[in-house]
């Protein structure tokens, strides 16, 4: 997970280009600096004309929006910290800097829940199957871990950016044994599997939930080998829009990532970069409220509204 001082020092700008290039990645981060770029964008601000503050930051809001379209995580960050009303600019600032604040230590303090909740249903002997990279999934298996159980985790490369690279160095990093598939191995090690723990970048008002590409097929696998699969998600990672009917945008990125296209002329290659797993898949979503099935999003969308 990435603490603000790593943020330090960057412009609104400068951060919305990491999260577009992926520098900054994984929906926790992206929404953290995302609550950190806003509070940059009316820092600076000279002068006291407010309409003039309150478009900067509109602005700021929308580069940062249109960075990943996927993670409502960072929509939801941004929309916690422009929920305010002020009569000036000085109150407009503090404002700002009081909620963006607030994001990042609910957030880290999810983080830390999660991590809890998460590795107390990790049992000793267990191994773990993730895919990607996963703060919050992480977390709970870190927790396991520095409770003195014997885990082993397998880890998928994650195919194209291979963020599976970033999960396994962390985890061994941490001394945790970690175990590198292609990601094309995960039905055939499925057996040695006892628990699947992955993120989310969105999970919508049905229970389906919204990660890295490939999600829904090792879900699919787990299912068919009844292993349980688990989701860690902070709350601001469920869509309030999908329970009136908004559809989550799944993120089509450069084709050069997984191929260049000039060597195969004639070919489309497509790169979608998150898939939608179904409910009937997954059998807990680990929140900082508590453990919950994938039915109880509709009552977290609902208890959001504040
Ligand atoms: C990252 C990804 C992660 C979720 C959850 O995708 O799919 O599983 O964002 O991460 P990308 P976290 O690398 O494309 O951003 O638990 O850290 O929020």
């Amino acid at each position: 997970m990435m603490g603000l001082e790593e943020f330090e020092g960057l412009s609104p700008r400068e951060i919305a280009e990491k999260i577009e290039s992926m520098e900054i990645r994984g929906a926790a981060d992206i929404a953290r600096a995302g609550a950190y770029a806003l509070n940059r964008s009316v820092k600076e601000y000279p002068g006291d004309d407010l309409e003039g503050l309150k478009a900067e930051l509109e602005s700021c809001a929308e580069m940062l929006r249109s960075t990943r379209p996927t993670a409502v995580s960072l929509k939801n960050a941004i929309e916690y910290v422009m929920h305010t009303g002020a009569e000036d600019t000085q109150e407009l600032k503090e404002k700002i800097k009081k909620n963006s604040s607030e994001f990042v230590e609910k957030s880290l303090q999810a983080g830390d829940d999660i991590a809890e909740y998460g590795g107390k249903r990790i049992n000793d002997g267990d191994v773990i199957l993730t895919h990607c990279n996963s703060s919050m999934a992480l977390g709970a298996i870190k927790y396991a871990w520095d409770e003195g159980k014997e885990i082993s985790v397998i880890a998928t490369e994650s195919r194209p950016k291979k963020q599976g690279y970033i999960t396994v160095r962390e985890l061994s990093d941490h001394g945790v044994p970690v175990t590198l598939i292609v990601d094309s191995a995960v039905r055939y090690k499925m057996e040695e599997v006892d628990k699947v723990y992955v993120g989310a970048d969105t999970i919508a008002s049905n229970g389906a939930v919204i990660n890295k590409i490939g999600t829904s097929q090792v879900a699919l696998c787990a299912h068919e080998s009844r292993v349980p699969v688990s989701v860690c998600a902070e709350t601001y990672k469920f869509s309030r829009e999908t329970a009136f009917g908004d559809l989550v945008e799944i993120e089509e990125r450069d084709a050069s990532e997984i191929a260049d296209p000039e060597e195969f002329p004639g070919v489309q290659i497509s790169n979608p970069v998150f898939d939608a797993t179904p409910s009937e898949y997954i059998d807990s979503i680990i929140t900082e409220e508590g453990v919950i099935s994938p039915g109880g999003a509709y009552r977290i969308i609902k208890e959001m509204e504040r």
